[in-house]
C-alpha cells in the first residue's frame, strides 16, 4: 500500500472583542469553511480548522497557541479594527515558520486598504476586498493547483504584489444574489457548537438573515454592504438553523442584519424565531440592529414578539438629533413626533427600549448633543452614546479633510478616533469622553435605572444635568473609594471600550451604595422640591436594591437564597419595606398622569436572576438580571 498523501491544512483564525468567559462565535468563519468544504477537491485535499481567540487573549497566547505544532500550509484571517495589528503579527510569525505559507487577510476592515496592509504588513500575500466565502474557495484551488500568490489577478474582488512594489486589485465579482449556495456554518458542522461540558460555547448565537443596506450613511460599512440592494437566506434553510440553536438551548440570537424590520420577510423571520420557541423552548431572545425608520412591518413584529412574550431590547439607532448633523451623515431619522410615538408605545407595551447617539458627528455641538440627549432621555433613559470612529471604506475617512477631522490611530486597535473636527475641539471632546463613560456606565448599564424619569418629572433635573452632577461630586469627593472610582475613569475615559472595565470597578466596589447615598444626600436633596424629597428618595432606594447581583465577588457572595421561577434560578430579596409605593409611581410617571406625594406604605419582594457576572458588559443581556417583582417575570 502506498503513503496517503498527506492534506494540506488551512487555518482560519478570528478574535473576539471582548474578554468574557463564553466565545464569540466566529461565523465568517464559519461560511468560508463550509463553502470551501463543499468542493469535493478542497474536501479530498484539505484539513480546515478555525482559531476563535478572545479579546483578552494577547499576541502572544494566541502565537502560542496556533504555532506550538508548527504552521499550517494557508493561514487565513478574519479581521477587524481590533484584530488587524495582533493578525499582522501573528502573520509576521507565521512566515518565520513557514516562509513558503501563503497568508490571507479578508474582512470589512481591510477590505480595498491593501496598500497599507501591504506596506504595514508585508507578511500578506492577498487582501479579499468582498463577500469571502465563493474567492476564498477559489484561492484554495488555486493553492491546491500550485499558483504562486503574485499571480492570482484571474480572481476577482482581491489584491495581490503581482511583483514587489505592484499593486494589483482585481474587479470585484457581483454581489452573491443566491446567498443559499452558501452552505450553513451550522447545518453542514463547520463551525463547532458545543464546549467540553457539552453545552453552548458562544455567548449569543450570532446569525444572518440577509446581507446588505440601503442606506450609505457616511460613518458606515455595514458588512461591507451599505447602498445594496438586500438579499435574503430562505426561510427554510433559517428555520434549520433555528431549530439547531434550539437544540443547544441558545438563549439569545443575534441578528447581523442592517434593518430588521425593513422587509415584510422579517415579520415570516421573526415567526419562525417564535415557532421555534413554542416547539423546543429555545431561543427566548432575539437581539439586532432595528430599521431606523419604522414601518408597518416593524410595529407587526414588536406586536408578534410582545404578544407571543419573545424578548428583545428594541433599538432606537437615532446617532443624533441635529439636523445639519444628520445632513452632513447622509441620514434622515424618523420624524420627531413618529420616534416619540413609538417610544411612547413601547413603553406602554411594557417592552425595553434603548437608544443610539453618536458623539463628535461634524455639525454636531455640545449644545446641541445635550439638548439631544435630554429630549431622548424625557422618552428612554437607557442612551448608548459611541464616540465616533472613522472607518475604512466609509465617507467620513475617504474624506477627511472635507468635514475637517482631526484623528488619531488607537493603540490597542486600528480605529481612527476623532480627535476635533469643524464644530469641535479636543478640549469639547475630552469633557464629553468623561460624560459619556459615567452617562453610558450609570443610565446605559444598570447602576441606576428607576431614578432618572422621576427626578426629571417631579424636580426638574434632566438626565445629563444629574449625570454630571454626579461626575462632579465623585471629583471633588475625599472618601478613598471615590477618588479611586474617579481616577480609574479619568484613566479609563480615554480609552475605548473602556465601558465594561469601569463597570466591573464599580459593581464590585463594596461601598458603591454609600457613595451613592452620599452624593445624593449632600448633592442632589437640596436641589429637590420638598413636597417630592422623600418620595424621591424612596425611588432612589428602590434603584439601589433592584440594581442586578454582580455575583462573582469572593470577598461579598451574595447572600440572598436562591428559589426556581419557570426554570430559572433568581436571588429572592424578600418583603422590602417603601414609604411609598415605588412602582406604583413609577407606572404613574411612565404614563405621565399625577404622581400623589402623600407616603403609601408597600412591601414587595424582589427577584434577580442568578448570573449577572457573566453578562454585566453588556447591556442588552444585563437586562435580564435586574430585580423584578413576580408579577414582571417572564412567564
Ligand atoms: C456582531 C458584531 C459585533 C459584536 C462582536 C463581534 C465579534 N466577533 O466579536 C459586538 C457587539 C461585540 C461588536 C462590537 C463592536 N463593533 Co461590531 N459588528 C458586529 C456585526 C453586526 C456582525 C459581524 C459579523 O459576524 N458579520 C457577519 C459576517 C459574515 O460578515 P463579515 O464579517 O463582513 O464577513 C464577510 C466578509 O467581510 C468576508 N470576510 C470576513 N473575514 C474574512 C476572512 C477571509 C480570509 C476572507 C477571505 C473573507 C473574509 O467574508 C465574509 C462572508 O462574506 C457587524 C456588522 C455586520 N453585519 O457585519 C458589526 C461590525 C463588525 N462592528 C463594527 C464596530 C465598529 C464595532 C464597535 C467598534 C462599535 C463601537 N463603536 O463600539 C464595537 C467594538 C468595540 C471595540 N473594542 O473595538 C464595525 C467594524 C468595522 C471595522 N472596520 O472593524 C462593523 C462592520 C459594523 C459597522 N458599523 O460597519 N460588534
Ligand atoms: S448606519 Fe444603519 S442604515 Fe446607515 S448605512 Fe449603516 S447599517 Fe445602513
Amino acid at each position: 500500500m502506498g503513503d496517503v498523501p498527506r492534506k494540506r491544512t488551512v487555518w482560519i483564525v478570528q478574535q473576539g472583542v471582548w474578554d468574557m468567559p463564553k466565545e464569540s462565535m466566529p461565523l465568517a468563519a464559519g461560511y468560508l469553511k463550509a463553502t470551501a468544504m463543499a468542493c469535493e477537491p478542497i474536501r479530498d485535499e484539505m484539513d480546515i480548522r478555525i482559531f476563535n481567540f478572545g479579546g483578552g487573549d494577547t499576541v502572544t497566547i494566541m502565537a502560542e497557541a496556533m504555532y506550538a505544532d508548527g504552521a499550517p500550509d494557508l493561514l487565513a484571517f478574519s479581521v477587524f479594527g481590533w484584530s488587524y495589528h495582533p493578525f499582522g503579527a501573528l502573520a509576521e510569525t507565521y512566515k518565520q515558520i513557514r516562509p513558503d505559507g501563503w497568508v490571507v487577510f479578508g474582512g470589512t476592515h481591510v477590505a480595498n486598504q491593501a496598500e497599507r496592509v501591504f506596506r504595514q504588513y508585508p507578511a500578506v500575500d492577498v487582501v479579499v476586498n468582498t463577500e469571502g466565502e465563493f474567492v476564498f474557495r477559489d484561492l484554495l484551488l488555486a493553492y491546491l493547483a500550485g499558483r504562486p500568490p503574485g499571480e492570482l489577478s484571474d480572481i476577482g474582488g482581491i489584491s495581490i504584489l503581482a511583483e514587489p512594489g505592484l499593486l494589483v486589485t482585481t474587479e470585484p465579482p457581483e454581489r452573491i444574489q443566491d446567498l443559499d449556495a452558501i452552505p450553513s456554518p451550522f447545518l453542514s458542522g463547520a463551525i463547532p457548537l458545543t464546549d467540553h461540558k457539552g453545552e453552548f460555547r458562544y455567548d449569543v448565537a450570532l446569525m444572518e438573515s440577509n446581507r446588505g443596506c440601503p442606506y450609505r450613511c457616511a460613518f458606515c460599512f455595514w458588512g461591507g454592504a451599505t447602498g445594496q440592494k438586500v438579499r435574503a437566506f430562505s426561510l427554510d434553510r433559517l428555520r434549520a438553523e433555528l431549530a439547531v440553536f434550539a437544540y443547544h438551548k441558545v438563549h439569545t440570537v443575534v441578528l447581523c442584519d442592517a434593518n430588521i424590520g425593513l422587509l415584510r420577510q422579517d415579520l415570516d423571520f421573526v415567526e419562525a424565531v417564535i415557532e421555534t420557541r413554542d416547539r423546543y423552548g429555545y431561543p427566548r431572545t432575539l437581539e439586532g440592529s432595528w430599521a431606523k425608520n419604522k414601518s408597518a412591518v416593524f410595529y407587526d413584529i414588536v406586536r408578534r414578539m410582545k404578544e407571543s412574550g419573545m424578548r428583545s431590547s428594541f433599538t432606537l439607532a437615532l446617532q443624533t438629533l441635529n439636523d445639519p448633523a444628520l445632513d452632513l451623515m447622509h441620514r434622515r431619522n424618523m420624524k420627531v413626533n413618529a420616534w416619540e410615538d413609538l417610544v411612547s408605545w413601547l413603553g406602554r407595551e411594557g417592552l425595553d427600549c434603548y437608544a443610539e447617539l453618536i458623539w463628535g458627528a461634524p455639525g454636531e455641538t455640545v449644545d446641541s448633543f445635550f439638548e439631544g440627549y435630554d429630549r431622548l432621555a424625557r422618552y428612554m433613559t437607557r442612551i448608548a452614546v459611541y464616540p465616533l470612529l472613522l472607518l475604512p471604506n466609509t465617507e467620513y475617512s475617504q474624506d477627511k479633510a472635507k468635514f475637517g477631522f482631526r484623528t488619531v490611530r488607537g493603540e490597542h486597535d486600528d480605529f481612527e478616533y476623532v480627535l476635533a473636527h469643524d464644530d469641535m475641539t479636543i478640549a469639547e471632546n475630552l469633557d464629553m469622553k468623561r460624560f459619556i463613560l459615567w452617562a453610558r456606565s450609570v443610565a446605559e448599564h444598570l447602576v441606576l435605572r428607576h431614578v432618572w424619569a422621576p427626578l426629571r418629572e417631579l424636580a426638574g433635573l434632566s438626565q445629563s444635568t444629574v449625570i454630571r452632577d454626579l461626575i462632579k461630586w465623585f471629583e471633588a469627593a475625599e472618601e478613598p473609594a471615590a477618588v479611586r472610582l474617579s481616577g480609574i475613569a479619568a484613566t479609563l475615559q480615554r480609552q475605548p471600550s473602556s465601558v465594561p472595565a469601569f463597570l466591573r470597578e464599580l459593581y464590585s466596589e463594596p461601598t458603591l451604595d454609600q457613595l451613592l447615598v452620599r452624593w445624593w444626600s449632600e448633592s442632589i436633596l437640596p436641589k429637590l422640591p420638598v413636597e417630592y424629597a422623600d418620595l424621591l428618595t424612596e425611588v432612589f432606594r428602590y434603584d439601589r436594591l433592584t440594581r442586578p447581583l454582580f455575583d462573582a465577588l469572593p470577598a461579598a457572595p451574595v447572600t440572598l437564597p436562591v428559589v426556581e421561577v419557570s426554570g430559572q434560578p433568581y436571588y429572592h430579596r424578600e418583603l422590602v419595606r417603601f414609604c411609598y409605593d415605588v412602582p406604583a409611581v413609577l407606572a404613574a410617571v411612565r404614563a405621565g398622569t399625577p404622581v400623589p406625594a402623600e407616603p403609601a406604605p408597600t412591601t414587595v419582594s424582589l427577584y434577580h436572576r442568578v448570573g449577572f457576572h457573566a453578562h454585566y458588559g453588556n447591556h442588552e443581556q444585563g437586562i435580564y438580571f435586574v430585580g423584578q417583582l413576580r408579577q414582571e417575570l417572564p412567564v
